[in-house]
């Protein structure tokens, strides 16, 4: 595994694991932070012996935010010529195997977002969400405005983005941003074991329904049920259906290939 400035890459077994380091500024998400998170994704997704990847950072910070130190000074022709810095942060929502946020401590601005970005957030009890961007002057530019709303509703995502007050795990949990919340000394490990449980599925039916689910916030109703079921229908042309329901039948526990 290539080693890296800001991030720790590491596997367990179908699990590709990435820590965010960069311990002295709280995780923040400096340009070279987040083109190594994509890097990361890039090998994990080329990898055909990884099934799911989890995204997490300290104890203290998931992500304290983008790097505000970076982005004091920007003007604006520079934030527009260079798309600031989104054009990096696409790759976590382009990455089509299933990705998982264990977060502690602070997700904040970018943080948040970059949570929101996977496909579903682990919490520790310490966990806390935010977009303070109101207080620096700005607001949320990689999805904050749009995800936190979709996750939580209008008004509690209009109260934390025109506030910037954190968000703590348990109502966090409640409000629907979080699957659910477990012990901070456990996090890693219980998020390690949840995606150990996706990638022993097939992995193409895992990114079929990834496709599907996230094609709920993209089309109305009658189209994402036609595209239900057209990706129903094509699950068909897989080993891995012939060989999960020939093993229900023959009650044994299934062999998938990933194919
Ligand atoms: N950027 C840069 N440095 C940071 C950031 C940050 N976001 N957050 C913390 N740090 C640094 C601090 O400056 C400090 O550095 P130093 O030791 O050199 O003084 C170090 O990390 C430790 O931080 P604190 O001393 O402040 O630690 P505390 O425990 O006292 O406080 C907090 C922790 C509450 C998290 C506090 O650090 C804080 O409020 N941080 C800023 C949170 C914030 O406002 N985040 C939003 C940033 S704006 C943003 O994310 C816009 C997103 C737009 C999307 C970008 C893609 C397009």
């Amino acid at each position: 595994l290539p080693t890296y400035r800001f991030v720790i890459v590491d596997r367990r077994a179908r699990v590709g694991l990435i820590t965010l380091n960069r311990p002295q500024q709280l995780n923040a998400l400096c340009d070279e932070l987040v083109s190594e998170i994509g890097a990361a994704l890039d090998a994990f997704e080329a990898d055909d012996s990884i099934g799911a990847i989890v995204i997490t950072g300290s104890a203290k910070a998931f992500a304290a935010g983008a790097d505000i130190a970076a982005m004091q000074a920007l003007s604006y022709i520079d934030a527009y010529r260079g798309d600031f810095i989104t054009r990096n942060w696409e790759r976590v929502k382009t990455c089509r195997k299933p990705v998982i946020a264990a977060v502690a401590g602070y997700a904040l601005g970018g943080g948040c977002e970059l949570a929101m970005m996977c496909d579903f957030i682990l919490a520790a009890d310490t966990a806390q969400f935010g977009q303070p961007e109101i207080k620096l002057g700005t607001l949320p530019g990689a999805g904050g405005t749009q995800r936190l709303p979709r996750a939580i509703g209008k008004a509690k995502a209009m109260e934390m983005c025109l506030t910037g007050r954190l968000m703590g795990a348990e109502e966090a949990e409640r409000a629907g941003l979080v699957a659910r919340v477990v012990p901070a000394d456990g996090l890693v490990e219980e998020a390690i074991a949840v995606a150990t449980k996706i990638a022993a599925n097939s992995l193409p039916v895992a990114m079929m329904i990834k496709e599907a689910v996230n094609r709920a916030f993209e089309s109305g109703l009658q189209d994402g049920l036609l595209f239900e079921r057209r990706t129903f229908h094509a699950s068909f042309g897989l080993e891995d259906q012939k060989e999960g329901m020939s093993a229900f039948l023959e009650k044994r526990p299934p062999v998938f290939r990933h194919r």
